[in-house]
């Protein structure tokens, strides 16, 4: 009967795709409730690699209904690109599994060139967003002069409202940022095209849900980012624009909290961060370079390297905290079978104490420095593990100290990028 959450724990990029990936075998319906093409969520499957960025993960599975909720930004182009990608390799053979919540607010040209114009102007102090629009697009939805996809289907409305809004944005684009402004004919016909296509997907994806559940289906929930990029409860205002903690899976879907019964957190046995911001563990030597190369630590969407560090407990212990994880996915485990040390922060120092919960202000947060502890590698492959029996004695040790650290069960272990290389423990 359980409806899941899967949240990224850290700061995005655990390997929430593959997780969810494998879960929806257990699933009638995958639903994305935040974020946007910001995400790039990779799934490996019989060595094939497919990179999704809106489309829910569990698409690969026949059948299941995929869901792009109310609480995402769409950008119409990227979403066609990817239905067409899919359709290529012989997926998506049928359109009526991937719905559309009309209330889905839709990223329009001006947003990304916002976006983009923007971190150019902020130099030093940029937040390092992936210039997909996202922040502007979300800026508009909580500003009350979004468009949401039930107006772009309909020309009318669509041609009023954005005629109306593209006065203001041509101000900001011209005066502010010094950039082009956009010429309204040109949208209107390039994203009148994009309805037309979009129009078949488009659904009250929250009725469907509520009429799942009554039902008797089971829903999975896919977050993108993770919990310490959430607008809320991340390091604000090194963060994304939505709500990416297990809370955004209701505001974001329309399905009711009461509704939720797990909370699956995806971590990496390590850290990583894509993007401006404290990262209290990060390595600048060549242990993060060797997790960066082992791992593939480079960003799904833009390419960008992403910043490697060592595992943070008092990041997990907060992400089990504001989700309420019921349990914890540890992803990568295999990237670490060459060190002969492996380190775990367990506090943090600041100011000559040791905290150990993470500090919720910023420039406190960006002043803490870790406490470490040090536990032996088992320098051996262990990507052909499938049973916890067969991950050598220091790499469980390992997996039992993390799961001691941040107080909650880890329930399955990732170690390697494909659906096989899992352990499941609980
Ligand atoms: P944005 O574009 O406004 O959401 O950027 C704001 C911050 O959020 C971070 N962010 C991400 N962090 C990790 N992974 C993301 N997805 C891509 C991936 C990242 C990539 O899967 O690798 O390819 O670069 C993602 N999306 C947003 C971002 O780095 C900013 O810190
Ligand atoms: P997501 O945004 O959370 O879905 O994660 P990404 O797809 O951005 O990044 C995770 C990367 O790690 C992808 O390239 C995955 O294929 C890969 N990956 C996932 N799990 C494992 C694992 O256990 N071991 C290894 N080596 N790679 C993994
Ligand atoms: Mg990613």
């Amino acid at each position: 009967m359980a409806n899941v959450v899967v949240v990224g724990a850290q700061w995005g990029d655990e390997g929430k795709g593959k997780v969810v990936d494998i879960y929806t075998e257990n699933a009638d319906a995958v639903v994305r409730y935040q974020g946007g093409n910001n995400a790039g969520h990779t799934l490996v499957v019989d060595g094939e690699k497919i990179v999704l960025h809106l489309i829910p993960s569990g698409i690969l599975h026949e059948g299941k209904r995929c869901v792009i909720g109310n609480g995402v930004v769409l950008d119409p182009e990227v979403f066609i690109r990817e239905i067409t990608n899919l359709k290529a390799k012989g997926k998506l053979q049928d359109d009526s599994v991937l719905r559309l919540s009309e209330s889905l607010h839709i990223i329009m040209p001006y947003h990304k060139r916002i976006d983009i114009a923007r971190e150019a102007k902020s130099g030093e102090k940029k937040i390092g967003t992936t210039g997909r629009g996202i922040g502007p697009a979300y800026e508009d939805k909580i500003g009350r002069r979004g468009i949401r996809l039930m107006d772009l289907i309909d020309p009318d409305v669509f041609g009023r409202k954005l005629k109306e809004f593209l006065v203001e944005k041509n101000f900001i684009l011209e005066k502010y940022l010094g950039e082009e402004p956009f010429d309204f004919e040109q949208i209107y016909k390039e994203y009148c095209g994009y309805a037309d296509v979009l129009r078949k997907y488009v659904d009250d994806t929250a009725l469907q849900l509520y009429r799942d559940i009554k039902a008797g289906k089971k829903i999975l929930f896919e977050g993108a980012q993770g919990t310490l990029l959430d607008v809320d409860h991340g390091t604000y205002p090194f963060v994304t624009s939505s709500s990416t903690c297990a809370g955004g899976a209701a505001t974001g879907s329309g399905v009711s909290p009461r509704e939720i019964h797990e909370v699956i957190g995806i971590s990496k046995a390590y850290v990583t961060r894509v993007g401006g911001g404290p990262f209290p563990t990060e390595l600048f030597d060549a242990d993060g370079e060797k997790i960066r190369q082992i791992g593939s630590e480079f960003g799904a969407t833009t390419g960008r390297p992403r910043r490697c560090g060592w595992f943070d407990s008092l990041v997990l212990r907060y992400a089990v905290r504001v989700n309420g994880l019921t349990g914890v996915a540890l992803t990568k485990l295999d990237v670490l079978d060459q060190f002969d040390t492996i380190k775990v922060c367990t506090g943090y120092s600041y100011n000559g104490k040791v905290l150990d919960e993470l500090p919720s202000n910023l420039e406190v947060f960006s002043q803490c420095t870790p406490v470490y502890e040090e536990l032996p590698g088992w320098n051996a492959d262990i990507t052909t593990a499938r049973c916890f029996a067969d991950l050598p004695a220091n790499a469980q040790a390992y997996v039992k100290r993390l799961e001691e650290l941040i107080g909650c069960p880890i329930v399955l272990v990732s170690v390697g990028p494909g659906r096989e290389a899992t352990i499941t423990l609980k």
